[in-house]
């Protein structure tokens, strides 16, 4: 044990070899061990401070450990956390009434990880699809879009095109089929050639994954109206676009689309409990019944306070407004960087990239290496993209700090 530690009992270099003997190796971490969060900053056990330049992928917008949300969590930890769903708790239904009329559906369903909430809306598709629409038994289509990630489920990375998803994991689940992201006339073309049996079209607002690819203007709203059409559901995975992180609610908001069903993860609970959602109106929701799906911590009392306290957060901090006007100075600084390695930023309100253009044997793991030397984490996607997404509470003033941070690192390759 080394004794100049600050924070817990143990050291970065302890940790690191523990998680690479007991682990399983599914995860290449960048090399830092954090051991305590608060706001935007993460400090590792030696006591070395960090701006969290990833939010865990979108899940702590309102920040590492925030009181409101913590506290939520305690109060309800001492009193109740989990009953199943075998009879009613107390803390379900309030909570249900208060993300319904926050998002203006009739009804939820609640879940745990973000995978199953996108594998609760494909199931509630295809029964929509067999029950509403009328598609023969066995025969539904849920289309996904090229370079897509919603998951790790055996359905879920049967619509992957990226190999590391996929490869070595089939067979996989029939009935999915991709088009092309960014291109409604590709979707166009699917749904005039098979658009009866079709149940729905789940797509990201912006792909994560595949480095904040942010789609052409209307590219959303024309695949609703080709959805609507054809009668098929126009499913958003919101998961990591939703809830403050683009600038508004809801990245759909930009379009002004209202999906038939929404799906939302991660910043739901603010980084504090696994919690994920499917909102949709009636027509859709009903047709799973009593017995057909569930999850034991499904809607659990402490996922219910934890994410009511979330979404109270995003209002009264006015997250969406700040994540919008930051998101704005943020990529026009990052513009000014003038670097032969620097090829383009992109990104809305606070999900932005550097696409860089690798050199010298530099590549985007690099750059995030050397950031992290100057006390910013971020992850590369990709070779070539580095996902910068602080918590949404970060001032005008830490932002500004960060980008000095980032153009000294460009200038210092
Ligand atoms: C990991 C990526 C981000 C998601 C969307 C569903 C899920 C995710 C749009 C599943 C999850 C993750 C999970 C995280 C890495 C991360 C990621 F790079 F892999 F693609 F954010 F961009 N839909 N995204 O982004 O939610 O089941 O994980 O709760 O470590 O795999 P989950």
């Amino acid at each position: 044990m080394s004794d100049n530690l600050k924070y817990g009992s143990i050291s970065s270099r302890e940790a690191m070899e523990l998680e690479e003997n007991y682990g399983a190796h599914n995860y290449h971490p960048l090399p830092v061990v954090l051991a305590k969060g608060e706001g935007v900053f993460m400090w590792d056990p030696e006591g070395n401070r960090y701006y969290d330049f990833l939010s865990a992928y979108s899940a702590v917008n309102q920040g590492h450990c925030h009181p409101k949300i913590v506290n939520a969590l305690i109060d309800q930890a001492k009193t109740l956390t989990l009953t199943s769903r075998a009879f009613f708790n107390n803390k379900l239904g309030e909570y249900e009434k208060y993300i319904t009329e926050f998002f203006g559906f009739d009804m939820v369903l609640p879940m745990n990880s973000g995978a199953e909430a996108v594998e609760t809306a494909m199931k509630l598709a295809r029964k929509w699809a067999y029950q509403v629409k009328g598609v023969e038994p066995n025969g539904a289509i849920i289309i996904f879009a090229e370079n897509n990630f919603h998951g790790r489920t055996i359905a879920i990375v049967s619509a992957s095109s990226d190999p590391d998803c996929y490869e070595g994991f089939g067979p996989f689940a029939p009935g999915i089929v991709r088009v092309a992201y960014d291109d409604a006339n590709a979707l166009k073309e699917y749904l005039e050639k098979h658009g009866k049996n079709v149940a729905a079209f789940i797509v990201e607002p912006i792909q994560g994954e595949a480095g904040v690819y942010v789609p052409a203007d209307g590219y959303l709203k024309a695949c609703f109206d080709l959805c609507k059409q054809h009668n098929v559901l126009f499913v958003a995975d919101e998961i990591q676009t939703g809830l403050a992180r683009t600038g508004k609610l809801l990245a759909c908001d930009y379009e002004n689309v209202r999906p038939d069903m929404l799906i939302l993860g991660k910043a739901l609970a603010g980084g504090v409990l696994p919690v994920s959602a499917v909102l949709a109106d009636k027509e859709i929701m009903l047709q799973i019944k009593p017995g057909q799906h569930g999850s034991t911590y499904g809607g659990f009392p402490l996922a219910c306070a934890v994410a009511k306290a979330s979404l109270e957060v995003l209002k009264e901090e006015n997250l969406a407004q700040r994540a919008y006007e930051l998101g704005e100075h943020f990529r026009n600084e990052l513009r000014k960087i003038d670097h032969p390695m620097l090829k383009l930023v992109r990104g809305k309100g606070l999900l932005n990239a550097i696409v860089v253009e690798p050199k010298d044997g530099y590549e985007a793991w690099d750059v995030c290496l050397k950031l992290k030397e100057k006390g910013i984490l971020c992850k590369p996607t990709h070779r070539h993209i580095i996902r910068l997404a602080p918590p949404l509470v970060i001032t005008k003033e830490q932002l500004d700090e960060c980008v000095q941070i980032i153009k000294d690192v460009f200038n210092e390759l």
